[in-house]
């Protein structure tokens, strides 16, 4: 009988992933439909205590959207192909690249609370480039600063927590985090950790290359090649972009996005344009790779 559901289950998201690459006009991964975590577990069966939505849906303003980035199983991905197909060309998301059982532990709210609840944590605001900064305890970060967004308040009056970690417990916090097994030639990673509450995100911005992971909860990204610049107001979040603008056509041919469920992790090259937007109250890792 179960393995009878699983088949009906299977076919029904094959015919919903070629569904979304039909939709979208692009080729199909080179690889068969990859598994994804949720793909079995439904997002509220485990939200490391952090999803404060979870008894009123209502409150959840963004949703899932469709996904026109490669997906890739890192079982079927090595160094080499990530390379030659990836590295300097184009977004990927890659599932099953490290284990981050122990880090998603240590990082559920009550373990966070309890451990580096009263340290100080720099905010940013959550504009492009980032201007303004605010330190708080990480407390008072999560029961003040992680409400639900409103899609009234601008980018530069959201105050987000990724990046700035200078206390000794954070840094030790992150010795426990396994970076992607991937490498660009020449470039060393340096992570940033981030939490943020659902319906927040970074609206479009750019840099060097890296990897980004959520942990918990889910996350939309939105990506554009170096020559593509989208068209958007850099105070205003992507929460006001997606449900304002993008309804009224996606603002470039060449603007890729994918949701990222927990464990799962993003690539993108140098120079690629990208925006996120966070369904669920998030925990995630960004590993940068400089030169
Ligand atoms: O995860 C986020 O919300 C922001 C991540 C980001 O923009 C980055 O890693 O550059």
């Amino acid at each position: 009988m179960i393995s009878i559901i699983y088949l009906i289950v299977t076919s029904l998201l094959v015919g919903h992933t070629l569904g979304t690459l039909h939709h979208h006009n692009r080729k199909p991964p080179p690889q068969p439909p990859v598994t994804r975590f949720l793909d079995f577990i439904l997002p509220d069966s485990d939200d490391g205590g952090w999803d404060v939505l979870a008894d009123d849906s209502s409150l959840r303003l963004a949703a899932p959207g469709p996904c026109t980035v490669d997906v890739r199983h890192a079982r079927d991905l090595t160094q080499q192909q990530f390379l030659e197909t990836y590295a300097y060309n184009a977004p990927v998301i890659i599932v099953g690249a490290s284990d981050n059982k122990d880090f998603r532990a240590l990082t559920r709210r009550s373990s966070l609370l309890s451990w580096l609840g009263e340290s100080k944590v720099r905010l940013s605001s959550a504009n492009t480039y980032s201007y303004d900064k605010r330190d708080v305890t990480f407390s008072t970060y999560c029961h003040q600063h992680m409400k639900p967004q409103s899609l009234q308040t601008l980018a530069n009056e959201t105050f987000y927590l990724f990046g700035d970690h200078s206390h000794p417990q954070w840094l030790s916090l992150l010795e426990d985090y396994n970076i992607p097994p991937y490498s660009l030639p020449g470039h060393s990673p340096m992570l940033s950790f981030g939490v943020a509450g659902p319906g927040s995100g970074v609206p479009f911005h750019f840099h060097g290359p890296g990897f980004a992971e959520t942990i918990w909860g889910r996350k939309r990204w939105f990506l554009a090649p170096p020559d593509a610049a989208p068209i958007f107001n850099p105070n205003r979040t992507t929460l006001q972009w997606l449900l304002e603008d993008y309804p009224k056509g996606p603002p470039l041919e060449s603007m890729l996005e994918c949701t990222l469920n927990p464990g799962e992790l993003v690539y993108f090259p140098d120079r690629w344009w990208h925006a996120t937007l966070n369904i669920d109250p998030c925990v995630f890792v960004s590993t940068f790779l400089s030169p």
